[in-house]
């Protein structure tokens, strides 16, 4: 924020006065208007200004509430669990849906259900049709859920149906890839340990982060997360963050790395929110959880 250049220039006499009390009532006036923490130039930002630790935390600022969506009331997936804020007080949020793998069930990415609705986004985990459908049929089921989400859940009211991303795991993951092809105008795809036959993507529109693992020998790297990556156009907001002594079920469980590099990047991407830009670029160092990053920076989108 800027100073208005009338704070620092002095005055005298009543026209001091006037433009104290002035300045008084436009300061009270942002520090307790609705949302406070919602910046006056930008209408999607949600919660407080984000650290380190909020984003490494078990959960964040939104308390969680949850619904279960059955598989008879769903079309085109197989049902789910809906994790959302609670509280409606700061209007609408974007919404991800999240497709397991082969043959796996929603559990297996129960995790980061509350782990990212805690931080300011509707979540839908999602159980697919069979457990052995492949990526361009998962990619279909991600869609006919993000439109579930929007049209008819108890949750739509809730929801800005015009910022929406997809997230999955191997399968789930090459099915993120399939429906970001089919829908350009979602605003985030985030494939882990993901698992394609296809193994191009310049037609991808969707700002994209992929995570690979080094240790992965069902979805090896180098003939999946890699090209996928190195596929995608130059020109497109796009990250590779290789998860270091990890395997291809790195995702099933509880993974820090894998939660704060996807709410900075949900965060960045869906709700253009610029705090968080800090922690995807410059691109994260090698450590013991990462092994490589690659990436465009700064973002262009
Ligand atoms: O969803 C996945 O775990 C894909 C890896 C796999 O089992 O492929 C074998 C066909
Ligand atoms: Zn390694």
């Amino acid at each position: 924020m800027q100073l208005h250049p009338h704070t620092s220039r002095r005055r005298t006499g009543r026209l001091a006065g006037l433009t104290a009390a002035l300045a008084a009532v436009v300061g009270l006036s942002t520090l307790t208007g609705p949302g406070a923490h919602a910046a006056a130039d930008n209408p999607y930002e949600r919660g407080p200004a984000p650290t380190e630790s909020s984003i490494e935390a078990l959960r964040g600022p939104y308390a969680v509430s949850q619904t279960s969506v059955s598989r008879l009331a769903a079309t085109g997936f197989g049902g789910g669990t809906i994790y959302y804020p609670t509280s409606t007080a700061d209007g609408t949020f974007g919404a991800v849906a999240i497709s397991p793998g082969f043959t796996a069930l929603e559990s297996s990415i129960s995790w980061l259900g509350p782990r990212l609705a805690s931080q300011g986004f509707v979540v839908f985990t999602i159980d697919t049709l069979t457990t052995v459908d492949q990526p361009g049929s998962r990619g279909d089921q991600l869609l006919a859920a993000l439109d579930y989400l929007t049209q008819r859940s108890s949750v739509r009211g809730r929801i800005d149906s015009s910022r929406l991303g997809v997230m999955g795991h191997s399968m789930g993951g090459g099915g993120s890839l399939e429906a970001a092809k089919t829908r350009p105008s979602l605003k985030a795809a985030i494939p882990m340990t993901p698992w394609n036959l296809d193994k191009t993507w310049p037609e991808l529109r969707t700002p994209t982060l992929i995570f690979g693992a080094d240790a992965d020998t069902i979805a090896p790297v180098a003939t999946h997360a890699k090209p996928f990556y190195n596929t995608l156009p130059s020109s497109l907001d796009r990250t590779y963050i290789e998860l270091n002594n990890a395997t291809h079920f790195a995702p099933n469980t509880s993974n820090t790395t894998i939660a704060k590099y996807s709410i900075s990047w949900l965060k960045r991407f869906i709700d253009k929110d610029t705090r968080y830009e800090q922690f995807l670029c410059p691109l994260p160092q090698r450590s013991l959880t990462i092994d490589e990053a690659q990436g465009n920076c700064p973002h262009t989108s």
